[in-house]
């Protein structure tokens, strides 16, 4: 037997990370591989397995900590034979010095948070064992899909491996609440009561119909479907749409074509959008703010960085440009074509996707007439740009061709009201159409 020190291993770009489970209890016989903690950052949910069997000791997390690569997790007492493939194991991660993996236990420090049990061996785990701060095992994506669906875990009976609940398991449970066979949890019947619970959606089983084939979502739609609910559920929306004249808009664009192709830029209408949006955003300061964690303030940035929506093949990602009141049109263009190419390369960090002050979504470059964005909290507005088109416009003698952009500026009404709302997107219809407004 030894005891080898489990250290954080490289768990890629991301810093204080915070502990959302601790799967295990000091005493608990663990295998290699299984699962140790949950760690879940704003973009990814992560489980972090044993490096080596053995049996849990020292755990030095707790939940809600927040831990970076190197931290000392616990100790996992182990046998002869898992001790000699530990080292291995413990040099993968990079931060954990070689010199720490075999040396002796130091003396537990503080107790724990939770008192120690006896430990259980596998056999006598019962399912659904109750663990430190866990009362139940799933995997992220099995969590994931029972918040959207709505379902506590603690409800659900797993059928998997030591008793880990899997989809079918959440399926069922659903499945046996809408037949009556089982009693809808009281949590959740009297969340529903005060009108503050949302009421899962049916689960249909859909073979009768027809042949079906489930495709899991990527890992980016998963964490984006999370925040976009939240955001439709938390925030109170109001779409405003409007259109502006940009015909001279784009016969200046189209006169810095050669100078863009000699910079080696693409000059797309997007760095001009961007551009007039700082300025709306100075004059309407309520658009370039967050609500206060109590909704009682507002605080207001006196910076302007902007989210930009990127369609990726892996979902919808928003880096941000940051201090775009500070920078040209060429220098926008560039940042934008090497944001938009890392994202759909996979390759943005979580600081490329953080400081973002309002967002827009282009979609002209595809189609549509109008859409209603998500305002993507905590930012309280957000700006969807459609396709511009060609139209007779009535200049009081006759009808002249004119390109006209169609967008909408979804809000945060508790914030903005519709009167400010509408100044909002008249103003910036006004920059777009004469970009000399900027000046004045
Ligand atoms: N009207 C008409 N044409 C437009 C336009 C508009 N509003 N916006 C862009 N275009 C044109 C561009 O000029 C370009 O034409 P050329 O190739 O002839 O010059 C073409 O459409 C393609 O532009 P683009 O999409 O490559 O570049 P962009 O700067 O407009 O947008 C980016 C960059 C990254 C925002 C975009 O590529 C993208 O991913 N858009 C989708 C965003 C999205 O998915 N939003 C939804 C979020 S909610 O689900």
């Amino acid at each position: 037997m030894g005891m080898l020190k489990f250290i954080l291993p490289d768990i890629g770009n991301y810093k204080d990370i915070p502990v959302i489970e601790i799967l295990v209890n000091e005493g608990d016989t663990v295998d290699k591989d299984q699962s140790i903690l949950t760690l879940e950052s704003d973009k990814a949910t992560m489980e972090i397995p044993a490096p080596f069997a053995g049996v849990v000791r020292n755990i030095q997390v707790k939940l809600e900590q927040k831990i970076n690569q190197g931290d000392w997790i616990c100790d996992i007492e182990t046998t002869a034979e898992a001790a000699a493939s530990a080292p291995a194991a413990v040099a993968e991660a990079p931060a954990a010095p070689a010199s720490s993996v075999n040396e002796a236990p130091k003396p537990a420090p503080a107790p724990l948070a939770a008192p120690q049990q006896a430990a259980p061996t596998p056999t006598d785990k019962p399912v659904n064992a109750p663990s430190l701060g866990a009362k139940y095992h799933a995997s992220p994506s099995v969590r994931a899909y029972a918040r959207q669906l709505g379902v506590e875990l603690q409800h659900v009976v797993g059928t998997g491996a030591n008793g880990r609940i899997q989809t079918t398991d959440v399926e069922g449970y659903i499945k046996a609440i809408m037949q009556g066979d089982k009693p809808a949890p009281k949590a959740a019947a009297e969340s529903a009561s005060t009108g503050s619970g949302i009421p899962p959606v049916p689960v249909i089983d859909f073979t009768p119909f027809g042949a079906t084939e489930q495709v899991e979502l990527s890992r980016i739609k998963k964490l984006s479907g999370k925040h976009l609910a939240a955001c439709w559920l938390n925030i109170p929306h109001v779409t405003q749409f409007d259109e502006a004249d940009i015909t001279e808009l784009e016969d200046f664009r189209a006169s810095l074509k050669t100078r863009a192709e000699k910079a080696g830029v693409k000059m797309t209408p997007l760095p001009f959008v961007m551009k007039a949006v700082v300025q709306a955003l100075k004059e309407f300061p309520h658009f370039n703010a967050s609500l206060s964690p109590d909704s009682g303030s507002l605080v207001l940035k006196k910076y302007f960085n902007l989210g930009v929506a990127v369609d990726t093949p892996n979902g919808l990602v928003v880096p941000v440009v940051r201090n775009v009141d500070q920078k040209g049109l060429f220098e926008l263009a560039r940042e934008l074509g090497e944001l938009s190419q890392r994202a759909r390369d996979g390759k943005l960090s979580p600081t490329d996707m953080s400081g973002g002050c309002f967002s827009i979504s282009s979609l002209g470059g595809i189609g549509g007439t109008q859409f209603t964005p998500i305002v993507n909290a905590p930012e309280v507005a957000i700006l969807g740009l459609s396709k511009a088109k060609m139209t007779p416009v009535w200049n009081g003698a006759s009808f002249e061709p004119r390109l006209i952009l169609p967008f909408s500026v979804s809000y945060d009404h508790r914030v903005i009201d519709g009167a400010q709302g509408v100044r909002f997107t008249t103003r910036l219809s006004q920059l777009l159409r004469d970009l000399r407004e900027m000046l004045i």
